[in-house]
């Protein structure tokens, strides 16, 4: 980044139904020393999402954004597009399966590498909770099937954690209104020909008994996603 003041990151939260998780996030991002602005949508949760968030005082200034009906990640990003205001944006999942200590770490490649994006990878050596079968490879094979397509090496394209320079982010279309963000951003991130780096990120997966939504299905649809989105744009 060519700016000489520290950029502001914009942190992406897109809750659905996560009463359980989400003042501890919020307390955690609040918890992280860089010029940080919230952007939370929360998109027409039924349980007391909304009113935690209502209550909730942080640090960090924030916006708290509501839809009327529930619409999915990708339209929850998308609204949060619209209204941001920092330098550099990154995606966090209101639940606790990623930490936002790993922030700085990433933050850094904008400042010194000049990067485009970073990708907070998973899989690649970290020390981590261990996965469940499933999870883990099919999130191996969408990132090798992404990887043919992109000619990228990436090890983990599926990961939430995507810090990406704000003037790209705010200039593209999202068109998935579901968990089709992922390999949507990153097919356009490579269309754009990006610098994209990867670091290794600490993970804790949640089971479906603690909230995970994501399911079988999301993964099926992603094949679709991967290749409309290098294929057919
Ligand atoms: N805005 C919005 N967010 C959702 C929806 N479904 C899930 N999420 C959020 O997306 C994030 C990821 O969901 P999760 O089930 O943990 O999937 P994974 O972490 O990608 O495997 C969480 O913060 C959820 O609250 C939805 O319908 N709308
Ligand atoms: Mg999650």
């Amino acid at each position: 980044m060519t700016d000489s003041k520290a950029p502001i990151l914009s942190v992406i939260i897109p809750a659905y139904n996560e009463e359980n998780t989400i003042e501890e996030i919020i307390r955690q991002v609040d918890a992280v020393d860089l010029p940080i602005e919230m952007v939370i949508v929360n998109d027409c949760s039924k349980d007391r999402t909304k009113e935690i968030l209502e209550s909730l005082e942080t640090k960090h200034p924030k916006q708290l954004l509501h839809h009327d009906k529930n619409q999915g990640k990708g339209a929850a990003i998308r609204t949060a597009q619209k209204a941001l205001t920092g330098d550099i944006v990154i995606i966090q999942d209101a639940d606790l399966e990623y930490s936002p200590v790993e922030y700085p770490k990433m933050y850094k490649y904008f400042v010194e590498r000049d990067a485009d994006a970073v990708y907070g990878s998973r899989y690649s050596g970290n020390e981590v909770l261990v996965d469940s079968f499933i999870h883990y490879y099919g999130n191996r094979v969408l990132t090798f099937y992404s990887n043919i397509m992109t000619n990228l090496h990436l090890t983990d394209m599926e990961t939430c954690y995507k810090m990406i320079r704000a003037d790209f982010f705010k200039s593209i279309e999202i068109e998935c209104d579901c968990f089709g963000f992922e390999p949507e951003v990153t097919a356009k991130l490579v269309k754009a020909k990006s610098r994209i780096f990867e670091v290794p990120i600490y993970y804790e997966p949640r089971i479906y008994d603690e909230g995970k939504k994501i399911t079988w299905v999301d993964g099926v649809k992603a094949f679709w996603y991967i290749t409309k989105f290098n294929l057919f744009r």
